[in-house]
């Protein structure tokens, strides 16, 4: 995988190479312009065959990992980096879609195009642990992860739980499991209802107090 940078400004004319503007109709701050990012999005893309536009904006719909799933199958993705102020509302006509990393301000969207690329490059056939995790997060698709611990047995009588030292690789796999319930039910019941769940897990859920209706399957 490549990973390509293009300067907006090598895209704007004139001495100044400016890129944004005041907005019509007055208020605060700047607006990206048009040109030199329609510029930028035909230039990138003459030479590819299929490229998907996104752009990046707190206006988009929220970035989530089925998303980035559907992001890693395209063999080129273009990603275009707006302004908190924003960006001239004609260039949403030149992208395929529009994505928010999050309900908060950035500068602009250069930190958002880096965590899909991070997030697409694990993804990735051949990337350090792909084909092992790729198996574990369907299983797991849609929890939290449980609960990890590593050496030392006991850190200042912190103890790790007697399962996982005891070699017996189904109560484990249970544990593990249980846990997972256990955190995605506490910390994020939103998740809950799109999680893909086993049979055994209606019987966790019962036992962990779960009142509300799980996913049909
Ligand atoms: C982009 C924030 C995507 C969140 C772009 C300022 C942005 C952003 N997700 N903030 N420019």
């Amino acid at each position: 995988m490549r990973v390509l940078l293009w300067n907006l400004r090598d895209f704007a004319p004139g001495k100044h190479r400016v890129t944004d503007d005041a907005p019509y109709g007055g208020g605060q701050g700047m607006v990206m312009k048009v040109e030199p990012i329609v510029a930028a999005i035909e230039a990138v893309c003459q030479s590819l065959d299929r490229p998907w536009r996104v752009l990046l904006s707190p206006q988009g719909r929220q970035l989530d990992q089925g998303t980035l799933m559907r992001l890693a199958t395209h063999e080129d993705v273009v990603l275009v980096c707006g302004r908190y102020e924003g960006v001239d509302e004609r260039v949403r006509a030149f992208v395929d879609e529009e994505l928010s990393v999050g309900d908060y301000v950035l500068s602009g969207g250069e930190i958002p195009a880096m965590v899909i690329i991070d997030a697409v490059t694990r993804l990735a056939p051949g990337a350090l642990g792909n084909a092992a995790s790729a198996t574990d997060e369907s299983f797991m698709s849609g929890l939290l992860e449980h609960p990890q611990y590593t050496r030392p047995e006991d850190f200042r009588g912190m103890r790790v739980p007697d399962i996982l030292l005891s070699g017996d690789h189904g109560a484990i796999a249970a544990w593990r499991r249980r846990e997972a319930l256990r955190r995605t039910f506490e910390r994020r019941p939103d998740l809950v209802a799109r999680a893909t769940l086993a049979d055994e897990d209606r019987n966790i859920a019962a036992a962990l107090g779960w009142r509300h209706p799980l996913p049909e399957q």
